[in-house]
């Protein structure tokens, strides 16, 4: 058996408003230079590469109320929502190309309404270091691309819980958190409180990441939508030194890869964020490269027939 793949279409989404560092807003770009589009071609998959959104740009001011660009950062998803949503409407697959992580608020909103329209249950994996459940009140930096998860839950400013409509995109038991090893003093508590899945680096230590992916896979069946929420900061920095926000202990090239191919194995990913590469902070290109690796991976590249 091969599998088979739908259409996929390329979105970029090149901003960094909701980060602490400029750069980010290159990402569309160098993973198309670091031969994405080609590298799904490659698989047999049927692509369009729909170009950049154009949203505003960054005004790089401080913190207001404990928001960062709150404005900037509620337009871009805007128009990001939009974009994932008629793909998905469409029959596609949309691949978001990031942009910082506060991106994640757009297009996992455009998948809970799609979800709902077609009945599907919602499962997000969030591949990243953080958990990036902060919120005005407890956040150290005001940068909105650490609170994404807790937006799309209803905790935050209501432009962005309620982006979709008359109601959070999701519930906290709809998404299991892979490779955490920063969560800041007061986020702990509203993850702990809101108990979130967090399969942390600790528990991936002690169990495998094998045992780890499959549990985070439970309950997947052929009626879920996954969204893969990729930060490429998941990643080691040893690895994959170009993301703003790097933290040691991450997993290495094997783990991950294997994390990518247990999703491929599902069959069931239907949306894909590609978050937080910094061009500006890599070395040719490798870490671009590396994520365009993975992603072959999520698309069933494996070394040898398996199925
Ligand atoms: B990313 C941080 F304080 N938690 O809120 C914050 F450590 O999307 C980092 O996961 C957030 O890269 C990182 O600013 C956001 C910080
Ligand atoms: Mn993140
Ligand atoms: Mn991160
Ligand atoms: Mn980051």
């Amino acid at each position: 058996m091969s599998r088979t793949f739908p259409p996929v279409s390329l979105l970029g989404a090149p901003t960094d408003v909701g980060a602490g560092h400029r750069g980010a807003g290159l990402g569309p770009e160098a993973l198309r230079i670091a031969g994405l589009p080609e590298a799904l071609v490659a698989r047999g998959i049927d692509l369009i590469d729909r170009g950049n959104i154009d949203g505003p740009r960054n005004p790089w001011t401080p913190p207001d109320d404990g928001y960062r660009h709150l404005k900037e950062v509620t337009d871009w998803n805007r128009m990001v929502m939009h974009a994932v949503e008629a793909e998905l409407d469409a029959g596609r697959m949309p691949i978001l190309l990031g942009g910082d992580h506060c991106l994640g608020v757009g297009s996992i909103t455009a998948v809970a309404r799609h979800c709902r329209k077609t009945g599907k249950k919602l499962r997000v994996l969030w591949l990243d270091a953080h958990a990036d459940f902060n919120t005005h009140n407890v956040t150290p930096s005001g940068n909105i691309h650490g609170m994404p998860v807790a937006c799309l839950c209803g905790l935050g400013p209501r432009e962005l819980t309620h982006l979709g409509g008359d109601a959070p995109a999701m519930s906290a038991g709809d998404i299991r958190q892979i490779g955490i090893r920063s969560v800041d003093e007061g986020e702990k508590r509203l993850v702990k409180e809101h108990g979130l899945d967090v399969y942390d680096m600790r528990y991936i230590d002690e169990v495998g990441m094998k045992r780890a992916m499959e549990e985070a896979l439970d309950g997947v069946d052929d009626n879920t939508h996954v969204h893969v929420s990729f930060d490429v900061d998941f990643l080691d920095p040893s690895i994959a030194p170009g993301v703003g926000t790097t933290v040691p202990g991450g997993p290495n090239y094997r783990e991950a890869q294997l994390v990518m191919e247990m999703i491929a194995d599902s069959g069931r990913m239907g949306s894909l964020d590609i978050v937080e590469l910094n061009p500006l902070l890599d070395a040719q290109n490798a870490t671009a490269k590396l994520a365009v690796d993975l992603v072959e991976s999520l698309f069933g590249k494996s070394t040898l027939m398996r199925d």
